[in-house]
């Protein structure tokens, strides 16, 4: 037990080790630092107690490879999870510091762009907080997702230099260096009747693991997140040096250093660029040299790796860890074909996250080939021998099925196909996504693969989005049911039992407007924006995509904003819409977007006629830590993607633990969601699944029936071109043309009537204060199944074969 004594004299020996400074000298960076250097002492031991007990137990372990990890900050976590944050808290307010303040110093590492990468570091937290063995792998880029600014109403992108000041949390582990090799060409060499393969004129990049410590909650367990950086070697640096050229040698490092310079800013979008096939491939390849050589020095047979191993694929980013795999195994263990190829396959596992098409990674072959020149080879042999599996196992005959299973496809690598035939499981990460998976997108393969294919529906990290975001609910769920849910989250639907408690409502109701509050007060010292907590929090914060509609919902506002405008004293209860998220750079229209919910904000928020009863307020770079000041503020969650188009979203299961009522389309999770808290506490609207895809099939979609034939959808639309905010002309004219010209392939047209009345029931609803409270208990209640811990209890049990391994105190 940490007392406060102890921890005085931890910090006191800190600070003169860290800062050279007493704790009357120092300022609170020393502290944060000092602070950190205590926590880090704490975990170090815990740390090396967990990695000797796993390789002693020899107990299967999960390696996560995945290209984005959005940890968001570690003080207060880190804090929580190892059971010392009250005495921490006591101690400084002892010496009237704000714990609160001392967080704010911590950068926020943004290593992903949404919720893929939030998925990764929830799943890192749970295989930690069950004590299971299961470690992530990622890449140490030096600047995160881009900082955003709003300027003029446009977004503006800066560096994010979250390394700028040192980074307390990470152990570097220069001893345990990989090599990667890029370029080059392959040797056949023959040995008696058969052939090894040598790689030849490569250049090499070393790379060199980071290390971050992954607590669990109270369990005395900490995992590992090893995030690997570029640097050359020393020798070609000596190389090119004593030629003279200098020039040459730097120019060399510097292209060695790109590697780790910068995280890819687009969210499920497909770019094809030769340096992210350069990032992925250095992820992979010291990925698994590093599985292998740990399996290898801790005694475990190769030719047994599957019983002691999986890895799993984070969508097809790291695909190339099957090839890779192949190879180590062959040309470095001497492995044959046949036996490398089944262990590699029952090794890996693999995550599919969506079903955009302009999200799918198809690798021209020439660049593959180049880069890669071995890891080409074995693709096509991988190729080679599926191909002949299809006609003589399978007895495929069709040249269409042929043709969509191929991994070789048009000068491609298609990384979907090469992931599902190298891995024994493939799963999508919602119900409904899965299932489009096994019956449309991926059909011929779950023909022929049937066993392969299964649904792990996503989770969150209910320890961070109710536990720490919301403490007064969390409390209030303690006082009425016991402190079970912590550890056994479902243990919320006890919550059930005071749905008519109205003191209980009350209290639920005191919380939502506490949280507003704080909200507000954020909101007005970043922007200057007044907002009202007793009316309505309406928040769509995600990556803005034009599936996600925020078009929709900002069109709904500009209505609402024409409904006020000519009626003044309608009855309607004040409404705040928030919006918060990131776009693409080069994602034109999803720009436009954000600068069209910009202007139409300006212009409702200084209109005095209408009394405050609508405001529209942009919060600039949304990250994990403004979620989290956002979501226990929501009265209403927008989950309003188009059909078919979110594989499951995430976000959608935060609001609904913080209380909020979700606004959803049927789509990804949210079909979950509405199985989970009945039908009552959800508002839907908007087209099915299949009939997208029926209007897709008929090709007979016709959006401009519906402008011209309806006149508020007309005059709505009309005011993107015609003047009316007051912006230069044409500024809005292609997001117009996307809905009127080109199709509107987003069915915004299609959806807006029936999402008006989804709006006209949410705003009648929030007049009855006790039903609207019982349906908000009744959300929070039924949250408890969407933690990642049975998310990743799932992924274990029916994919990995991971255990929860008891810790043992030394
Ligand atoms: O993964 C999340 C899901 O909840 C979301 O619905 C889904 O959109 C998201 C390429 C992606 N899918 N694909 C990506 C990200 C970065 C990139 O370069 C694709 N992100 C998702 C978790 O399952």
């Amino acid at each position: 037990m940490l007392t406060k004594e102890t921890l005085k004299k931890e910090i006191e020996e800190a600070l003169y080790s860290t800062a050279g400074k007493s704790f009357a000298e120092s300022d609170l960076t020393d502290k944060y630092y000092a602070l950190g250097n205590v926590v880090r002492k704490h975990t170090g031991k815990i740390w090396s107690e967990t990695g000797k007990n796993q390789r002693a137990s020899k107990a299967k372990t999960v390696y996560y490879f995945s290209m984005e990890y959005l940890t968001g900050k570690f003080m207060e976590k880190n804090l929580e999870y190892l059971g010392i944050y009250e005495v921490v808290k006591d101690f400084f307010e002892d010496h009237d510091i704000c714990l609160g303040d001392l967080f704010d110093i911590e950068a926020e590492p943004g290593l992903g762009n949404g919720g893929l990468g939030r998925l990764a570091v929830a799943f890192l937290d749970s295989l930690s907080s069950m004590s299971m063995p299961g470690h992530g792998y990622g890449l140490r880029y030096e600047k995160g997702l881009f900082k955003q600014s709003i300027e003029n109403g446009y977004q503006k992108e800066e560096p994010q230099n979250w390394l700028k000041e040192q980074n307390i949390w990470e152990f570097k582990r220069p001893s345990e260096a990989v090599e990667v090799r890029y370029g080059g060409g392959i040797q056949v060499i023959p040995i008696g009747k058969k052939f090894t393969f040598r790689h030849v004129d490569y250049s090499i990049v070393k790379a060199v693991p980071y290390d971050t410590p992954f607590i669990g909650y109270k369990n005395h367990n900490v995992n590992t997140l090893r995030l690997w950086s570029a640097e050359s070697t020393e020798d070609l640096n000596l190389k090119e040096f004593s030629k003279g050229n200098l020039c040459g040698a730097f120019n060399k490092i510097d292209e060695v250093k790109s590697i780790c310079q910068v995280l890819y800013p687009d969210d499920s979008y497909y770019d094809g660029k030769r340096l992210r096939l350069k990032q992925e491939y250095f992820l992979v390849s010291a990925g698994v040299q590093d599985v292998v050589r740990k399996s290898v020095n801790n005694g475990i047979p190769l030719e047994e790796l599957h019983k002691y191993t999986a890895i799993h694929i984070n969508d097809t980013h790291p695909a190339m860890a099957v090839p890779e795999l192949m190879r180590i195994l062959m040309d470095e263990y001497y492995m044959e074909w046949e036996q490398a190829w089944k262990i590699t396959v029952k090794t890996c596992a693999f995550t599919n996250h969506t079903l955009l098409e302009e999200a799918m990674e198809k690798w021209d072959i020439s660049l593959y080939r180049d880069l890669l020149p071995r890891i080409w080879q074995i693709t096509e042999e991988i190729n080679n021998r599926f191909l002949a599996e299809l006609r003589n196992v399978h007895r495929i005959t069709s040249a269409e099925a042929m043709d969509k299973l191929s991994i070789i496809h048009q000068n491609t690598v298609r990384m979907v196909n090469l992931s599902i035939v190298g891995s024994h499981s493939i799963n999508g990460v919602a119900k409904l996504h899965s299932d489009l998976l096994k019956e449309r997108e991926l059909r011929h393969f779950y023909n022929i693969y049937p066993q392969k294919f299964n649904n792990k529906t996503n989770g969150i990290i209910h320890r961070h989005w109710l536990l720490s975001a919301n403490k007064n609910l969390a409390d209030l769920t303690e006082d009425l049911i016991g402190p079970g849910f912590k550890t056994n989250p479902i243990q919320m639907r006890e919550l059930l039992k005071h749905s008519n408690d109205k003191q209980v409502l009350d209290r639920i109701m005191e919380i939502k407007h506490e949280n507003k509050k704080n909200l507000s007060k954020y909101i007005y010292d970043t922007t200057g924006i007044k907002t009202n907590p007793h009316g309505i929090f309406d928040i769509q914060a995600k990556r803005i995509h034009e599936y996600k509609r925020q078009l929709m919902n900002i069109l709904h506002v500009m209505y609402l904003y024409d409904k006020l405008k000519t009626n003044p004293n309608m009855d309607m209860v004040p409404r705040t819409f928030i919006f918060a998220g990131k776009a693409a750079p080069g994602y034109y229209i999803a720009k436009e977007i954000i600068k069209l919910i910009n202007t139409v904000a300006r212009v409702v928020n200084s209109d005095l006629t209408i009394k405050d009863k609508l405001k529209i307020v942009f919060l600039e770079d949304y990250s994990v830590s403004l979620a989290t000041k956002m979501i226990p503020a929501a009265d209403v969650s927008e989950q309003i993607s188009t059909a078919t188009k979110e594989a499951s979203g995430t976000s959608n299961m935060k609001y609904m633990m913080n209380g909020a009522i979700t606004l959803a389309t049927l789509d990804g999770a949210n079909i979950e969601i509405m199985k989970e808290v009945g039908e009552n506490n959800i508002v839907v609207f908007g087209l099915k699944d299949y009939e997208v895809y029926d209007f897709y099939q008929r090709g007979n979609y016709d959006p401009q029936s519906l402008y011209f034939g309806n006149p508020v959808i007309k005059e709505t639309i009309d005011k993107l071109v015609n003047g009316y905010f007051r912006v230069p002309y044409g500024e809005f004219q292609p997001i117009y043309d996307s809905l009127v010209k080109y199709g509107d392939r987003y069915f915004i047209l299609k959806d807006f009537e029936s999402y008006m009345q989804a709006q006209r029931k949410i705003g009648n609803m929030y007049r009855n204060k006790y039903q609207w409270a019982e349906m908000s208990l009744s959300n929070t209640a039924c949250s408890g199944a969407f933690s990642s811990d049975y998310t990743i209890g799932r992924y274990a049990n029916e994919i990995w074969g991971v255990k929860t391994l008891t810790p043992r105190k030394d």
